[in-house]
């Protein structure tokens, strides 16, 4: 029997449960779920090392992550964050911290200046509640990675929404730059 690489199974699923769930034969609920055994159909086609991938895997990926990106309940399992898919996902309404942060590339610091934080390709902005989180985002697409601190409380006071993703991660409507530190 393969061991299964279990980032690489992540990555598979953000991709089906994120942006492409019809490339997997898949179809999300209204909110966001599919259920485990459809899920676990079509990663057993996508890959031979994982004709044998089972429940209990996704629950060691969950498990092993260091970020939480999904939900596994009841038979039905949905990423947290995230999406790109058209059709925007529900998310329950809440009342943020007093202070947010966003890592992000010096390169587009300009545009938000200007136009603030917006959604790009997926359906919210994404924040983090702390620095470390924030430069790790960053991290992602460039080695010097520049933290804005975002007014959150305010901005959802000026009616800007905001919607919990995980403990680490909240999400946001466009964020205009009167609500941004540019530090
Ligand atoms: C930038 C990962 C130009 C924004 C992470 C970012 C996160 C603008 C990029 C989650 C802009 C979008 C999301 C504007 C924002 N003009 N650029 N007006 N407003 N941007 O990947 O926040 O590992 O869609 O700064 O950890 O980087 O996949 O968003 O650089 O939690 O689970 O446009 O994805 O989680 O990039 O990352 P992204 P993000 P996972």
């Amino acid at each position: 029997e393969k061991s299964i690489d279990y980032r690489s199974l992540s990555r598979t699923v953000a991709h089906a449960l994120r942006h492409q769930p019809a490339l997997y034969g898949l179809q999300l609920d209204e909110e966001g779920w599919v259920p485990v055994a459809e899920l676990l159909r079509a990663l057993r086609q996508h890959r031979a090392s994982w004709r044998d991938v089972r429940e209990e895997d996704l629950e060691i990926m969950i498990a092993s992550a260091e970020k939480q990106r999904y939900e596994l309940r009841d038979g039905k399992i949905r990423a947290l964050y995230g999406h790109s898919l058209p059709r925007r996902l529900p998310k329950q309404e809440a009342i943020p911290p007093e202070i947010l942060y966003h890592g992000t590339s010096p390169a587009v610091l300009p545009a938000i200046q200007r136009e603030g934080l917006k959604p790009m390709r997926r359906q919210y902005v994404h924040l983090s509640v702390d620095i470390a989180t924030a430069r790790q985002v960053g991290g992602r697409r460039t080695p010097q990675p520049v933290v804005l601190e975002v007014r959150a409380r305010e901005a959802s006071e000026h009616g800007i929404r905001f919607y919990r993703g995980n403990d680490q991660v909240w999400l946001a409507d466009a964020i205009p730059p009167a609500f941004i530190r540019f530090l």
